[in-house]
């Protein structure tokens, strides 16, 4: 007796076997590793800075940095106190975005009250 052919849309099942073969494929159970290390790589970070100027009222620069960096009022005066002395200092580091906000947040915020602070960010 001859065997049976399976056939699917009219193709001939084994045809469907060999193109699998073909590809390097063997059937059901064929897994894909996708990764074989765990992800380690870290996030570029970027150190946000505070200028000095000479208008910009010290306890204006407190608040902010209360405000938008989270700092206690003593940590917030030492780094007032820093700035105003060496013309520059850090308020705090963070990914790319959280630091773009920080800068943008500070930079509305000063103009709102017509002081001119300025606040940058730098790659670390
Ligand atoms: N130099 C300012 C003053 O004497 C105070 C000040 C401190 C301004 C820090 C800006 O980032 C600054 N009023």
């Amino acid at each position: 007796m001859p065997p049976i052919e399976v056939t699917l849309a009219g193709i001939p099942a084994r045809l469907a076997d060999d193109d699998r073969k073909r590809k390097g494929e063997s059937g059901p159970g064929t897994a894909v590793i996708t990764r074989t290390r765990p992800q380690t790589k870290r996030p570029n970070l970027y150190r946000v800075l505070l200028l000095n100027d000479d208008y910009t009222p010290m306890e204006f620069v407190v608040h902010v940095l209360e405000r938008f960096f989270n700092k206690d009022h003593e940590t917030a005066h030492r780094i007032m106190m820093h700035v105003h002395q060496h013309g520059i200092g850090e308020c705090g580091i963070f990914t790319y975005e959280v630091a773009e906000t920080k800068v943008t947040q500070v930079m509305d915020f000063a103009r709102k009250h017509q002081h001119p602070l300025q606040c940058i960010m730098e790659k670390k």
